[in-house]
């Protein structure tokens, strides 16, 4: 699918899948590296995770390689897309590995937009990105989405047709919005289903997860500079995420024990009118 093609699918059905984007190899590696953490992380609790699955995060602090997904051009490209309507820049919401073991019910219906308190229908404040680390099949807890459930239908009652389910292989992705209806299917087979979800949202927005504990400065300060930006390590104008009045990334090169001072951060169209008013009292004055 061209980058137009994939921006098309998703704005018109709210989701689209997206073949082969990574080596099956290097998924297979990343589920490898995760497999002592899945073992050690206790069985979810309550209705909506569900007590059949398993849950964490701090997927870039736990497998450096997560980077490749949570960077991955493409989707980086088709996240940026759907989102800038509503932000100068994104910031990644979550990383978070999910395995959904046998007996597991079919998780809620749900629209993950639905954790900010915001108008409803207008507004795309997340995209997500569904990786399977194993084959997602109907009988294994495959993602199910509800096509055209998205956007203004997020207004309207619980869709009767029913959902797409998600068939994968490691390597390929499912992008939905935040707007449309999804959940884990449950799983009837004998084998676990894992996968990692990676998502994106608006830069003014309190992501998810939160960042900035799951990556700490001396953790971040070993990420390449772009990814210490997605995770929370830049300011989105005017001001936001300051750290005394400065981009947060001065604590990436130390820097906390000083009065560094504040420095305005303004988008343009804010400096301008800053600008203007501050010129126009020292005319008169
Ligand atoms: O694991 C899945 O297939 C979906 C999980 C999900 O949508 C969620 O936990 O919000
Ligand atoms: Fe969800």
């Amino acid at each position: 699918m061209s980058p137009d093609a994939q921006t098309s699918t998703l704005r018109g059905q709210g989701f689209c899948i997206l073949r082969g984007m990574l080596p099956q190899a290097e998924i297979t590696a990343l589920d490898r590296a995760l497999a002592p953490v899945f073992d050690e992380t206790p069985f979810c609790e309550g209705g909506f995770y569900g007590a059949r699955t398993k849950r964490f995060g701090r997927l870039l602090a736990r497998a450096p390689q997560t980077d490749q997904l949570v960077r991955h051009p493409d989707i980086l490209a088709l996240a940026e897309q759907t989102l800038s309507p509503w932000c100068e820049t994104l910031q990644l919401n979550l990383t978070q590995a999910i395995a959904i073991h046998p007996g597991a019910l079919a998780q809620f219906p749900h629209r993950d937009q639905d954790m900010w308190r915001g108008t409803t229908g207008e507004i795309e404040y997340l995209v997500n990105v569904m990786w399977p680390l194993t084959d997602y099949r109907s009988d294994n807890g495959a993602t199910l989405i509800w096509p055209d459930s998205h956007g203004a239908a997020a207004n309207e009652d619980a869709p009767e047709a029913a959902p797409v389910i998600a068939e994968m292989e490691p390597g390929d992705a499912l992008v939905f919005l935040g707007s449309t209806l999804h959940g884990a299917g449950g799983n009837a087979s004998g084998e676990v289903r894992r996968g990692l979800i990676v998502s994106y949202c608006l830069g003014w927005l309190k992501p998810y997860e939160n960042q900035w504990l799951a990556y700490p400065p001396a953790v971040a300060r070993h990420f390449p500079r772009p990814l210490a930006e997605l995770v929370g390590y830049r300011q989105h104008r005017p001001n936001l995420g300051n750290f005394e009045g400065r981009c947060p990334s001065v604590l990436l090169e130390g820097g906390d024990d000083i009065a560094l001072g504040a420095i305005d951060a303004l988008r343009p169209d804010q400096k301008e009118a800053v600008d203007a008013y501050v010129a126009a009292q020292r005319r008169d004055g």
